[in-house]
């Protein structure tokens, strides 16, 4: 059952692996939204602790160290500073965001996995593994490459094929290879200790089926993983990488990565607390019941990828250890795709945080706010820069920023630069109070329900309301004949104002200060928004800077291209030289008569869209060659060209027509074609040898 409205809340959002930036993926899964949350919460009055960092362990880190030639530890040092500077400056509001390198990490991990070993709730199983006996190593899932068995791939991985998506254990693949040595791997027996998730299924069950006000997407996928039966799950792995195992004789084995990383988020705590204290006294309070302190509610924020490790997993480790609260709520994200394409890291099809925030700077909110307008709350959602234009020039700057304008651009013109006083009302002044009053708690029932797009929608309808009510009032026209009406338009639209300012603050904190500056509005949270007395009259308001621009098409332009530009780079970087061909004897390349044409005639083929018919000279005769160019050269380019021409190869039919030999061209690395032409214009017929 869901705790309702209790006062302490430890909000985590997923430790992500150090080992790449931020992309958008990251932010609208996971980071924005926990974000919006926790800044609802500490307006709200309550307390919390929001807590997230780097995951610094496994294979991701060890796989990346090997890429780019630096040792794990570099990696990982490396995208800390990276990704906590980006967060910072996209005003992600961490109360701590540490590291699983951290010796509080180490310490916290070894202490749990050993209270669960000393309690027997481990099962000890010898089993047998690939091992590396050149790299002399036990090689992890992803270290072993080898024959798909579902479609022939040669090269999928130990755990899955990118081919075909199947999931595989290693020992299904044919042909395996270590991708370490290039050697065969042998199986060897290992000893690891495992969580029996079998065992423990029925309390998982109960404590899953507690919770079916949880995402359908997040429900559901623990309901398929309870239905498949849960099976026992290593929690220590045969690695150098990693958190010792806290046992003798454990010599080459860490703790499996995500029996530690999600006891990141309680070292973390204490990290935090350390950092403020000097001590981390007070850290249970944040994870375990407290006598008489009121339940803290866990929540954690994470990509729908995770799903079984913080529903499933880490809850069956927090009750065998027996302590601990559970998650109330795990408000899991769909995945957003980019430009009609999924989000990748290695095609490098991503746009990336430290990217944005250097090329568009002072735009955090614009970010925030498309991505909280599109956010994959229920299925998979899309982000193209058009969308992100059209939503800042149309909603950004058009709806929002334009009334908060508009209310302080005409309080300087008609009310001397001060909060004027509100005379008599009006039936549409009541009215436009009464929706001011209403909103908020609107507003914070989405928020309480992790559905942040309907909040903010909600959020830009109260400046809708703004707007309306301007449009209809028409201070401008009224200020030549009743000023003292111009008084109370304005006046409740900077009290409309201010609450939108507090309202926003979740989604647009940079937009909230510096309308809160503009109006001198300072120390007031949720309960006082939808109050019509927020700003006292007299109250000077500063003329301030648009709070946002309009977003023009060539930047947007610019943004697709470098998308483009840099994914076409990463498949050439991909590319390599291919392999000489196995030796042939000097007879065999006798047999090849190579002569020295010209083109004299090109056309397209009808119906075929790679062949050009071309006829050539080749000294002795004109003889016509179909050939496979057409998607690199137009016909009437290529009259003319002297071509290298193989002039033995047996005749072909193509398309119904007879193909007469081969022209040969040079293929450069991003596939195009090139002619290889002679030094000097060589005569027709003339041999190359
Ligand atoms: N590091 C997976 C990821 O980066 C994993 C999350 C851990 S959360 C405790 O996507
Ligand atoms: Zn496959």
């Amino acid at each position: 059952m869901p705790i309702s409205n209790p006062e302490r809340y430890t909000v985590t959002a997923a430790l992500i692996y150090a080992n790449g930036p931020i992309h958008i993926g990251h932010l609208a899964g996971c980071y924005v939204p926990a974000d919006i949350y926790v800044r609802y919460l500490r307006a709200s009055g309550k307390e919390v602790a929001f807590i997230s960092g780097t995951d610094e362990h496994g294979v991701p880190i060890t796989i990346r160290a090997k890429k780019e030639g630096l040792t794990p530890q570099q990696v990982v040092d490396k995208y800390y500073e990276q990704i906590d500077a980006s967060f910072k400056s996209l005003g992600i509001s961490f109360d701590v965001y540490s590291r699983t390198s951290k010796p509080i990490h180490h310490e916290t991990s070894r202490e749990i996995f050993r209270d669960l070993y000393d309690k027997k709730v481990f099962v000890e199983e010898t089993t047998e593994q690939y091992y590396d006996e050149t790299a002399q190593q036990f090689l992890a899932d992803r270290y072993i490459v080898g024959t798909c068995p579902v479609c022939a791939n040669p090269n999928a991985y130990g755990d899955q094929c990118e081919r075909c998506g199947s999931t595989l254990s290693p020992l299904e693949l044919k042909d395996p290879r270590s991708t370490l040595s290039g050697a065969k791997p042998v199986l060897k027996a290992t000893k690891n200790w495992y969580l029996p998730l079998n065992k423990m299924q029925p309390d998982i069950e109960a404590y899953v089926n507690g919770h079916s006000e949880w995402k359908t997407n997040v429900f559901g996928q623990c309901q398929s993983w309870l239905k498949d039966g849960l099976k026992p799950r290593a929690m220590t792995r045969d690695l150098d990488w990693g958190i010792k195992v806290p046992v003798e004789d454990t010599e080459g084995k860490v703790l499996y990565v995500w029996f530690e990383a999600p006891i990141g988020y309680i070292s973390a705590t204490k990290d935090w607390l350390i950092q403020k204290n000097g001590t981390d006294e007070g850290w249970k309070k944040w994870w375990q019941p407290t006598n008489g302190g009121g339940e803290t509610k866990l929540v954690h924020f994470i990509g729908k990828d995770n799903i079984v490790f913080h529903c499933i997993i880490f809850p069956a480790m927090l009750m065998a250890e027996g302590n601990y609260i559970l998650a109330d709520n795990v408000p899991a994200n769909e995945f957003m795709n980019l430009e009609g394409d999924k989000i990748s890291t290695s095609r490098n099809w991503a746009v990336w945080l430290h990217e944005y925030l250097e090329e568009l700077p002072d735009k955090q909110d614009v970010l925030r706010y498309v991505l909280t307008a599109n956010a994959p709350e229920t299925k998979d959602s899309e982000f193209t820069w058009k969308d992100f234009q059209t939503r800042n020039n149309s909603e950004l700057v058009g709806i929002y920023g334009n009334f908060i304008n508009r209310a302080v651009v005409l309080t300087q013109k008609f009310c001397e630069g001060k909060v004027p006083q509100r005379g008599e009302l009006q039936e549409i002044d009541q009215a436009a109070l009464n929706d001011l009053a209403a909103f908020p708690a609107r507003i914070a029932e989405s928020m309480e329900n992790y559905r942040f797009r309907e909040a903010l929608s909600l959020i830009m309808d109260l400046a809708r309301t703004g707007n309306k009510y301007l449009a209809d009032t028409q201070p401008w026209h009224v200020i030549k004949t009743d000023p003292e009406r111009v008084n109370t338009i304005l006046n409740i639209a900077l009290q409309i104002s201010a609450t939108l300012s507090i309202v926003s603050e979740p989604v647009l904190p940079f937009t909230a200060a510096k309308i809160q500056e503009q109006l001198g509005l300072s120390g007031k949270n949720w309960q006082d928004a939808g109050n019509a007395d927020l700003l006292p009259a007299g109250q000077p308001v500063l003329e301030g800077k648009l709070l946002f621009e309009k977003i023009e098409d060539s930047l947007i332009e610019k943004q697709v291209q470098k998308l483009h530009d840099a994914k076409r780079l990463n498949e050439l970087e991909g590319k390599t030289v291919a392999p000489v061909k196995p030796e042939i004897q000097f007879e065999d390349f006798g047999k090849m008569d190579i002569r020295i044409a010209t083109i004299l005639e090109a056309e397209n083929v009808p119906k075929s869209k790679k062949l050009l018919k071309l006829l050539i000279d080749i000294g002795s005769e004109q003889r016509t060659v179909l050939s496979g160019i057409s998607e690199h050269f137009k016909a009437e380019e290529v009259i003319g060209k002297k071509v290298l021409y193989l002039a033995n190869l047996a005749p072909r039919k193509m398309m119904g027509m007879e193909s007469q030999g081969m022209i040969l061209m040079a293929e450069d690395r991003d596939g195009s074609l090139a002619f290889v032409q002679p030094g000097k214009d060589v005569w027709n017929g003339g041999t190359v040898n």
